[in-house]
């Protein structure tokens, strides 16, 4: 069957999970998604607000294709945080850069699969391989594919691997027997609202304006004076709804992936380390990472107000 094929084609290749879904419009997810955009829940990632019908519809984005392949690779990864040291989060441990990673495992995915199906299952003319940042709803593809459900902390939950887990899309001219979505787990939890220390998450989905992760990643500008002490302690993304999560506690995992290798700095700086660090120093070091995304002035400014704002936490 075609579809054991490309699920041990990924396998070989070191994906921890893959499945399959009918590339189809999302028409549920349409209204969700208007409704997000329309409160403004998206801040300042204009992006969110393009490519509206190619986000909702992938046979817009890549004409002609039948089957999305989706993708999961662990980068759960367990190890203390040094004391008196800023809190990174786990997807930018590496030292290679995820996108990298698995768009290089993507590509090895549809030589394979190529190789034996033939070049016509991928779209000559249209980009066919996405990590993070195509208009596509990968989160909602991953749970369409099987791989799991969206908890009410937004992130897709894989049942034996948690939710450290990166999502990496395929999309082929093909048709291929979907897998089954499963159903929620949550239940009546909602820890990851009751955590979540800016309260960003509710019924409505995540208020990004007010997620750390948005804040020390995706917001360019000087953090509004208001939102200054969200990041006590933070300076590249949060993990805390992923950490209180009932589920992760039972599945997650160290991935073994030499690829997904942490860098020892991350692993080992001290706030002094980091306040230290030179622009040289920093491209020398994070050249290939995800921190190198956010940038050299970003990262000084939020070890600023980490640092400030998580000592006067503490002297509270
Ligand atoms: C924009 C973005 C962000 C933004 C906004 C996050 C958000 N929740 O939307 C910010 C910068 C805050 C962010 C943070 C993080 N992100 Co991010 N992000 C994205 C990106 C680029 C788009 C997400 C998106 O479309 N959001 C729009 C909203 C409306 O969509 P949604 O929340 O997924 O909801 C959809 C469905 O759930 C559905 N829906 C229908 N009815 C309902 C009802 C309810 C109540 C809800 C909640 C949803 C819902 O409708 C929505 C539209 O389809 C994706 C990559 C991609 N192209 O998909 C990565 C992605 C989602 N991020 C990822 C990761 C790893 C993170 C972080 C964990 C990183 C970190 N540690 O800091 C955090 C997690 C924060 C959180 N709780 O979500 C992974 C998720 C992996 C996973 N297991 O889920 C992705 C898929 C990247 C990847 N390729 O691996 N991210
Ligand atoms: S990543 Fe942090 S700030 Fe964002 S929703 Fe989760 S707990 Fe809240
Ligand atoms: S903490 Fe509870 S509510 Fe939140 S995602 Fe996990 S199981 Fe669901």
């Amino acid at each position: 069957m075609i579809k054991d094929f490309i699920k041990e084609a990924a396998a070989s290749l070191g994906f921890d999970a893959c499945g399959i879904a009918r590339a189809e419009e999302l028409k549920e997810d349409a209204d969700f998604l208007n409704r997000w955009l329309k409160a403004g829940y998206h801040g300042e990632m204009y992006y969110m607000e393009q490519n509206f019908e190619k986000r909702i519809n992938p046979q817009k984005l890549v004409p002609g294709c039948k089957t999305v392949v989706v993708t999961l690779l662990n980068y759960y990864i367990d190890c203390p945080s040094p004391t008196d040291a800023p809190r990174i989060a786990k997807y930018a441990y590496s030292e290679t850069d995820y996108h990298k990673v698995i768009k290089q495992k993507l590509r090895q995915l549809e030589n394979e699969i190529k190789n034996k199906l033939g070049e016509n299952c991928f779209s000559k003319e249209f980009q066919h391989v996405f990590v993070d940042s195509a208009p596509i709803l990968e989160r909602r593809w991953a749970e369409r594919a099987g791989l799991g459900w969206l908890g009410k902390n937004t992130q897709l939950i894989h049942p034996g691997l948690g939710s450290y887990v990166f999502i990496g899309i395929l999309l082929l001219n093909i048709e291929v027997e979907p897998d089954l979505p499963i159903s929620s787990r949550c239940g009546k939890c909602k820890l990851c609202w009751e955590a979540c220390p800016t309260k960003a998450l509710s019924e409505n989905g995540l208020d990004a304006r007010k997620c750390i992760s948005y804040l020390t990643v995706e917001y360019k500008r000087e953090i509004p004076t208001d939102f200054q002490n969200c990041l006590a302690g933070f300076i590249a993304g949060c993990d805390i709804c992923a950490e209180v999560c009932p589920w992760n506690k039972k599945w997650a995992v160290s991935h073994i992936h030499d690829e997904l290798k942490p860098n020892s700095h991350i692993l080992n700086w001290k706030y002094e380390n980091w306040e230290h660090l030179s622009s040289a120093d920093f491209e020398e070091i994070f050249h290939h990472s995800a921190l190198q995304r956010i940038g050299f002035k970003k990262i000084k400014d939020n070890i600023h107000f980490a640092k400030k704002f998580d000592a006067l936490s503490k002297n509270k």
